[in-house]
């Protein structure tokens, strides 16, 4: 990776990954762009960034010939929960985004990441150990659009050579831009308002279990992938991926060891619960540890220490 474009870089995860790859691959070599959302000041302030609307061809193009890009990491995405709200655009931004990222990289000979998802499985996917090759067969516009933009990844490299690549996130947990639309966002909240008000109401109910996994790992696992020996590859788009699961009692429970007091109550949310009850309990991300040396670094007890840390000091600014 030489030139990197970062789409979605004001995201929850986007707006770790640019000041993560800035480190590694230098400053200048790394373009932030966004659309609606404004960057990060230390972003903006960093390198080089661009505004742009991802579904328009046009102007990716232009930035990837501005910037002589040969990577973009692809993290524009309408979400599980905002998806049902508005499957169309969900449909259009998901696909559009990701069909013009290979398209461009189809012709200057480039690679991308693309955040694929626990959402790409189904309610007919086997829910425990999820094994990486199995049904798949989702039932929200999101998993659709995941599963089809994996299975274009895997065309425009069988055909043209892209050297497109992807990993199934689970839920993501961090504290520096909160996620939006998602089914797993409650794993980030619970411990704002742990901190805040010592309680939180739950939209999913007890002994839902869902993979999750902690931003330092999320952002060290799609370099190892996008660094990876290719002949080494068997999977390209996607690969299982998953530091821990659990449910918001677990969650709660690791909390109470920095709050004792702290009250977890619930009010299900029938949409987030029917999407959370279709995607896997647990998933087996075997294939990427021996394909590329996946190992994730946190678990629940030590992230929830970073967490209520970072979270607290944030919170007291
Ligand atoms: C969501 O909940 O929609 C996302 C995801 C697991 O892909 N966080």
């Amino acid at each position: 990776m030489k030139n990197i474009l970062v789409l979605g870089a004001a995201g929850q995860i986007g707006s770790e990954l640019v000041p993560y790859l800035r480190k590694i691959y230098g400053e200048n070599h790394v373009i932030a762009t966004f659309n609606r959302t404004p960057l990060l000041q230390e972003i903006k302030e960093s390198g080089p960034a661009v505004q742009m609307d991802a579904i328009n061809k046009d102007s990716m193009y232009e930035a990837v010939k501005k910037y002589d890009i040969d990577t973009i990491f692809n993290l524009v995405a309408v979400l599980s929960a905002k998806g049902e709200a508005n499957p169309t655009l969900s449909w259009r931004i998901n696909m559009e985004t990701t069909f013009n990222c290979l398209e461009i990289m189809k012709d200057v000979r480039g690679a991308v990441f693309t955040p694929s998802s626990i959402g790409a499985f189904g309610p007919s996917t086997p829910q425990d150990q999820t094994p990486q090759d199995t049904i798949m067969r989702p039932t929200t516009i999101y998993g659709i659009s995941k599963v089809a933009g994996e299975l274009l990844g895997d065309y425009y490299y069988l055909k043209y050579g892209v050297d497109a690549r992807g990993l199934r996130y689970p839920g993501i947990i961090s504290n520096v831009t909160l996620p939006g639309g998602g089914t797993t966002d409650y794993a980030v909240e619970i411990y704002y308002e742990a901190i805040k008000t010592k309680s939180y109401t739950s939209n999913l109910s007890a002994g839902t279990f869902l993979d999750m996994m902690y931003m330092p790992d999320a952002l060290r696992s799609a370099v190892e992938l996008m660094e990876a020996d290719p002949a080494k590859l068997v999977h390209r788009n996607c690969f299982n991926v998953t530091a821990m699961s659990f449910d918001p009692e677990m969650i709660a429970a690791a909390i109470r060891k920095y709050i004792p007091e702290f009250r977890l109550d619930y009010k299900v949310d029938p949409v987030k619960q029917a999407i959370a009850d279709s995607w896997p309990n647990s998933m087996d991300d075997s294939a990427a540890r021996s394909e590329w040396g996946w190992k994730p670094e946190f678990d629940l007890d030590s992230m929830t220490k970073d967490m209520i840390e970072k979270v607290s000091a944030k919170l007291k600014k």
